[in-house]
């Protein structure tokens, strides 16, 4: 803690460095994997109804993960990227906000905005790209945005929506509403210098945003330990002066506990929180990737046996809130629900060639409208080289 630029630490002539060891943050957790209370937790203040959605968009992500994976090798979508393994960290945390919070999210986290409400058929309109897409089919499969779920437009380069989450988040603070903005984001995103600049930029203009960091072993094929060497994104937190938390990432309810607290005390203190949520990238890192190249099969098998659907569901059967046969029925429900929703929505046209241009700009720069007659040209002169409704004005 400082005060004009002076700390206020106690003096001391035994000299010693800080030793990173006796700063190691501990992990926030409240369920075991077999379903039971862990830690000591009380767990009667989670809610039957909140539990119960937070399961229910898990299993709808984890249907919606491995159709699309499928969709993917058999041509009929270009890219995909699953959260398999992570359902928790985003579900959770975005069932802990109110729903007009602001969230600004990486790629991988479908999860969130399933448990917002973004329905079946709206993933497939922007996985095929169709007319329907909200985005028009000018971004990357899995770069979705929904204005009115309060879910910012993915961007491709990494780390740009963390700065960006914090100016949100400022202006919130100018409104003086009661709102705060998630920003979610990988262990490798935060070696960017744009999440430095946020933390630091955030924790100076008290904004009221919370970092929420998936922390998932790898970014792409470099495992974490070639990442850093400090203690993991927590530590960084603190260094900033944020309030901090780590918490197992693959425990939704302690997911969901902590960003309870998180937002709670962002608002209360107009302030940053940053959570590092630990947990496991199951699958590859996208349909382009193969994780085999870069790590071990019993790596893998490992960490399936922290499955946050399985522990979840545990305990609420435990609760006896869900069932075997309500799981079942639910889990074919999805998988008939996805196959519906994507065979209609590849068949419905691509966007307008000229939809490209019209809305981005008032008026479309000269640069802008060369570039589209030269792309019309191009469609003209190559036509076997792209699908039957390309290039139609
Ligand atoms: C500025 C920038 N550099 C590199 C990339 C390529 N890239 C895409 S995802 C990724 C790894 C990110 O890892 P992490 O943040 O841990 O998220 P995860 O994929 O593990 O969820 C990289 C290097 C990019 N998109 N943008």
């Amino acid at each position: 803690m400082t005060e004009a630029g002076y700390t206020t630490a106690a003096r001391t002539s035994e000299f010693a460095f800080v030793a990173q060891e006796s700063l190691a943050i501990p992990m926030f957790s409240v369920l075991a994997q077999d379903g039971t209370a862990c830690c000591g937790a009380d767990l009667s203040v989670v809610e039957q109804t909140v539990a119960l959605r937070i399961y229910q968009a898990m299993l709808f992500t984890r249907v919606l993960d491995e159709r699309m994976v499928a969709a993917q090798r058999q041509g009929r979508i270009s890219f995909y990227l699953t959260s398999t393994g992570e359902e928790a960290a985003s579900v959770a945390s975005a069932a802990a906000l109110s729903d007009q919070d602001m969230l600004m999210a990486q790629y991988r986290e479908q999860g969130a905005l399933a448990l917002r409400g973004f329905s079946s058929e709206q993933f497939m309109n922007q996985l095929f790209s169709n007319e329907l897409d909200l985005g028009k089919g000018r971004q990357m499969p899995v770069h979705y945005g929904c204005k009115a779920l309060h879910y910012m437009t993915v961007s491709s380069p990494l780390a740009t929506q963390i700065p960006q989450a914090v100016g949100y988040a400022y202006g919130q603070k100018l409104a003086a509403g009661e709102h705060v903005t998630l920003c979610y984001f990988g262990e490798g995103a935060a070696s960017e210098g744009d999440f430095h600049a946020a933390l630091n930029f955030a924790a100076v203009l008290r904004a009221p945003v919370i970092f929420f960091c998936r922390n998932n072993g790898y970014a792409i094929s470099t495992p974490a330990e070639e990442q850093y060497a400090g203690d993991g994104i927590a530590a960084r937190g603190v260094g900033y002066g944020l309030q901090t938390i780590r918490v197992d990432g693959n425990d939704a309810l302690a997911v969901y506990l902590a960003t309870q607290k998180a937002r709670a005390y962002a608002i209360e203190h107009c302030a940053p929180v940053l959570i590092e949520a630990m947990s496991y990238r199951l699958g590859a890192h996208s349909t382009s990737d193969d994780p085999s190249g870069y790590r071990s099969k019993d790596e893998e098998q490992k960490w399936r046996e922290y499955d946050p659907l399985v522990r979840l569901r545990a305990w609420l059967y435990r609760q006896q809130w869900w069932s075997e046969a309500e799981d079942k029925a639910l889990d074919e429900s999805l998988r008939a629900e996805m196959l519906a929703a994507m065979k209609v929505a590849e068949k419905i046209p691509k966007p307008k060639l000229r939809e490209l241009v019209t809305d981005v700009y008032d008026t479309p720069s000269v640069e802008l409208r060369r570039q589209q007659e030269d792309l019309e040209q191009h469609l003209k002169r190559y036509p076997e080289h792209y699908p039957r409704t390309a290039g139609r004005a």
